[in-house]
């Protein structure tokens, strides 16, 4: 089946809009930019949901909708450095690449290697793969997609001889049964969580079950939820080939014509009764039943997971038990039904095509297979090509911790955050001779490793082309001049390939790697893969940049795309039939040490931030519904420990701890805790959860398990609490402190195990102005004053209080403090109207109060709350919350107080 595209990607300066592409998620959203004035000082005015692009259709999440705040030009690395000297970027390449040469003469190919990412466009991705593996002639080059993608890559693989996602986003409006099965996509996916909740306004009958240990804002909207202990996944999905078997709903037809292996997959569910699985998953016998008939009753089903299956230790098999029932039920490879797994990053299936994996050639190439190992060798003409698997990401590391690897170039990603086994993450990036980041903004917990840093072009200055979940390619056009020195990525590897007097990366445009890579996918085709884009390899400049979204397969048969890969049910198999797996169900590793075992940490993302915060950190937008780090725990456990709502505590195991307010949350399971993934050094003294995760990885993809570990915790004795709001940015000494970005000012909360007054010595030094003071036997009032206008507010305490934040901002934003706002500051007393909650909408600043007062008179659903307030009627993405609050209120939760309870509102000072 082929597709008819509009023709509205046009780059058009003249009409002032371009098409991009979102540069987080791997929805991979249309944006049309909207530029005022052209030339070298294109200004770019608005951002909206591009309407025809087959991802979106216009819509955006908050992060999509803001994107264009995050972009701050003072954040920027916009100069090269060699240690702390700037030197231009020109010297600074030359240095890599006789540093690179020098090095692997020395000690051979080996001891060089790349740490990539899924947020490289895929004609970076491409030259930094063919650099590696062809010329340099080693595969240490890794990508961060192992931490998120390679259990999905590996089972797809195992069960259809190659990497191919069987599925489209119209799945997800066609189908009837829909399972979310470790996804929080409200949160995560944001746009695809609308398109199904949509489809669900438009077919009642459509069924949501959601699978994740925690209640989650994707779970709450769910027909039906399955809190299943942590890690027991493929327990569930081995019960349900059982199931299906026994009540003869699976389809033989199909598994005898197009599959093998049903025998042992059979042989291995066998045991796996109904009684077993609600013991191993703690569920209740007849929520598993009413999940598992919604399964074999309905002839469309699609079951869409994520990280909390693929962050295991053995996430390959739990990806292969959830493909397995499709495959005895051939509901797959037709409209609305399939296994589909989500990818995270903007470009991880981009990455994916190229091969960006350590056991990866390129275009699905393997790496050990000579007839592969010489035809890309012989298409690039290089000199070596690459013959046996690299280290994956975590055993990078350990070899460069090892000595073996000598030097490091990261690009795009941030591993002294984002890895397990910090602790000797960071050794390995200490003792590492050279270690080469390229980046776009100046500061992060790993450019302070640096040996070299290498200013990398962002979003909007960057051209090329990203691949989203459903195999869509899409363009990301640059319309802005890069920021000071900056180079494109693509740029940065090329300078330093043919600096180290390697042929083959004289490209001059994105569009030159791009038709390269679609030739080279001839090759992908001729040994019997899917993967084929050939459609694409004549390319001119021009046709590329008006590139449409389409899905490959893209060639002569569909030259606009294909949606449905295997729609003749031939795999990618040497027998063309796919495979079933015996999959051995396993509960995650834990309990290393008894001191450990306590309770279980659960990591994951919330909805306003995007991973290490090095972008959505930028805009106070993006905090005002969630301000700052925390641990999640249940109110039974809180209780049982007398914990309080954002209480200061220690979460710790053998591998490391942290520091985190908590949040009493009862949609955690009891002994289960969750930490969000975001907050680092740059925000936080110690809020980093991969201080916990030791590097326990899966054995066939080396995914490391990010989503189980052990940790006990541990209150701590405080006897002193700040509040310090300043103009502008500071390092604090407390012994605790987190850091949000404030509309005007920057916000830290911090404490101090003994009283202090470093603090202030430490401001009054930073910043100048009037100072003034007034103390109570509650708190000290420090302020500064610059010109009638507020540049610095310090409150200490020795109790721990909340602070105003929505006052404060108003008295940083005044023009000049009247009498009245000093005093009030002095005593810390705000006016009335600054008690109103959170803000919940986060595009139009909707309050908590004003949320729960309408619904209080009368609003009783969303709709209306929006044509109200109006809120939930931009981006869409605090709809789940609002549908929340009126739940609760229908619930009879809130009925006493106008205010739910978790507001707290009466502690505001
Ligand atoms: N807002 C926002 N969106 C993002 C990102 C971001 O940083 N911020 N990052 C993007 C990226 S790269 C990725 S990979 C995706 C990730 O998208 P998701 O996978 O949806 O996100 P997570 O929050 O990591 O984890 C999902 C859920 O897995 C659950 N879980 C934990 N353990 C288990 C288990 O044993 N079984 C089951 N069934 N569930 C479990 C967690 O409780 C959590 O709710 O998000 C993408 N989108
Ligand atoms: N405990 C725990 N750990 C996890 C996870 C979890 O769920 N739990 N999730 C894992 C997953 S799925 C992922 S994807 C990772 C993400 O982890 P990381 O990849 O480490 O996180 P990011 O903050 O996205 O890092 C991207 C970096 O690239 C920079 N950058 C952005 N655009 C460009 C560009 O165009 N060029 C260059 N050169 N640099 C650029 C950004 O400024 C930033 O510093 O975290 C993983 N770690
Ligand atoms: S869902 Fe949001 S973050 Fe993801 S691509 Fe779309 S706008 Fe960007
Ligand atoms: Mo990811």
């Amino acid at each position: 089946m082929s597709i008819e595209l509009p023709n509205s990607h046009l780059v058009n300066p003249a009409a002032g809009t371009v098409a991009t592409t979102c540069a987080y998620c791997g929805v991979g959203c249309g944006v049309d930019i909207n530029i005022s004035k052209q030339g070298d000082s294109r200004d770019v005015d608005t951002l909206n949901g591009c309407r025809s692009h087959p991802a979106n259709y216009g819509r955006l999440c908050v992060k999509g909708s803001n994107l264009l705040n995050t972009l701050e030009p003072e954040q920027r690395l916009i100069h090269a450095y060699i240690g702390n000297e700037q030197v231009s970027v020109d010297k600074a390449t030359s240095f890599v690449a006789e540093q690179f040469n020098k090095i692997r003469q020395e000690h051979g190919p080996e001891s060089v290697a790349f740490y990539v990412s899924g947020q490289l466009l895929t004609e970076d991705y491409y030259v930094a793969n063919k650099l590696m593996k062809g010329y340099i002639g080693s595969a240490n080059i890794d990508t961060n997609s192992r931490l998120c993608m390679s259990s999905a890559v590996a089972a797809y693989k195992r069960a259809f001889g190659e990497d191919v996602v069987p599925c489209n986003y119209t799945d997800i409006e066609q189908c009837d049964v829909f399972f979310t099965i470790g996804s929080n996509m409200a949160w995560t996916h944001p746009v695809l969580f609308q398109r199904l909740e949509r489809a669900r306004e438009v077919n009642p009958n459509l069924k949501v079950v959601s699978i994740d240990p925690r209640k989650t804002a994707t779970t709450q909207l769910a027909d039906l939820h399955l809190p299943l202990t942590p890690g027991s996944d493929s327990g569930f999905f081995n019960g349900l080939l059982r199931y299906l078997i026994d009540n003869k709903k699976i389809d033989q037809n199909y598994i005898d014509q197009h599959c093998n292996n049903f025998a042992s997959a059979m042989k291995a569910c066998s045991s796996w009764t109904l009684d077993k699985v609600s013991a191993f998953c703690q569920l209740e016998k007849s929520d598993i039943t009413q999940a598992y008939q919604l399964f074999a009753d309905s002839p469309k089903v699609v079951s869409f997971y994520s990280m909390g299956i693929n962050q295991s230790n053995t996430g390959v098999d739990k990806c292969n038990a959830i493909i397995n029932c499709h495959l005895a039920t051939g509901k797959i490879n037709k409209p609305g039904a399939g296994p589909f797994s989500i990818t995270g990053q903007p470009n991880a299936m981009g990455g994916r095509e190229i091969g960006g994996l350590a056991n990866q050639l390129t275009g699905h190439l393997d790496i050990d297979n000579v007839d592969h190992q010489q035809a890309v060798k012989s298409f690039w003409q290089s000199p070596t090509i690459a013959t046996k698997a690299g280290p994956s990401a975590v055993e990078m590391f350990s070899k460069i911790q090892q000595g073996k690897i000598k030097a490091v170039w990261i690009m795009a990603t941030n591993p002294a955050v984002s890895l397990p086994d910090h602790q000797n993450i960071i050794k390995a990036l200490e003792s590492c001779p050279l270690v080469i980041v390229s980046d776009c903004v100046e500061k992060n917990d790993t450019l302070a490793f640096a040996d070299v840093k290498l200013p990398a072009t962002g979003w909007l200055e960057k051209d090329g082309t990203v691949t989203n979940s459903e195999r869509r390619i899409s363009r990301q056009r640059g319309v802005r001049k890069s920021s000071g020195n900056a180079k494109h990525d693509w740029q940065l590897i090329c300078d330093v390939a043919n600096k180290m007097g390697f042929t083959g990366f004289d490209y001059h445009q994105p569009v030159d790697i791009f038709t390269e890579f679609a030739k080279l996918s001839s090759v992908s085709k001729t040994h019997g893969l899917k993967f084929d884009i050939t459609g694409l390899s004549k390319l001119s400049e021009q046709e590329y940049n008006a590139l449409q979204p389409m899905q490959w397969p893209i060639n002569d048969q569909y030259p606009l795309g294909c949606s449905n890969v295997f729609h003749d049910h031939k795999f990618s198999t040497l027998s063309h039939k796919a495979n079933f797996i015996a999959v051995d169900a396993q509960l995650p590793l834990l309990g290393f040490k008894e001191t450990d075992n306590n309770f279980i940490v659960n990591s994951g993302r919330i909805r306003d931030q995007w991973h290490t915060m090095t972008r959505t950190g930028n805009t106070h937008k993006l905090f005002t519904t969630q301000d700052q780090p925390f641990v999640s725990i249940n109110i039974e456990d809180a209780k049982a420990k007398q914990l309080k709502n954002n209480q200061l505590i220690k979460i710790a195991n053998s591998y490391g701890s942290i520091t985190l307010p908590v949040k009493i949350d009862e949609g955690v399971g009891q002994g289960q805790l969750f930490v969000p993934i975001h907050w680092n050094k740059q925000y936080a003294s110690s809020a980093n959860v991969t201080n916990l995760y030791p590097a326990i990885v899966d054995k066939i993809s080396n995914q490391p398990q990010l989503k189980q570990t052990n940790a006990t915790i541990e209150t701590l004795d405080f006897s002193q609490y700040l509040h310090v709001y300043t103009s502008q940015d500071i390092s604090l000494l407390s012994d605790y402190w987190h850091k949000l970005r404030g509309n005007g000012f920057y916000a830290f909360e911090a404490a101090n195990l003994e009283n202090q007054q470093h603090e202030l010595a430490q401001l009054k030094l930073a910043i100048t102005g009037e100072w003034l003071s007034f103390s109570s036997d509650e708190r000290q009032v420090h302020l500064c004053l610059s010109q009638k206008q507020l540049v610095c507010y310090l409150d200490i305490s020795n109790i721990q209080k909340p602070i105003n934040t929505s006052w404060l901002e108003y008295m940083f934003t005044k023009a000049a403090l009247s009498f009245a706002d000093i005093q009030s500051l002095l005593i810390a007393q705000p006016s009335d109207e600054f008690m109103q909650g959170k803000v919940v909408c986060s595009c139009f600043s909707v309050r908590e109060k004003n949320i729960v007062e309408a619904i209080n008179k009368g609003c009783r659903d969303v709709t209306t709350l929006g044509s109200q307030l109006n809120c939930g009627t931009n981006c869409g993405s605090c709809r789940p919350e609002l549908k929340q609050y009126i739940k609760r209120f229908l619930d009879k939760e809130t009925l006493a107080s106008p205010l739910p309870e978790t507001i707290e509102i009466e502690e505001l000072t």
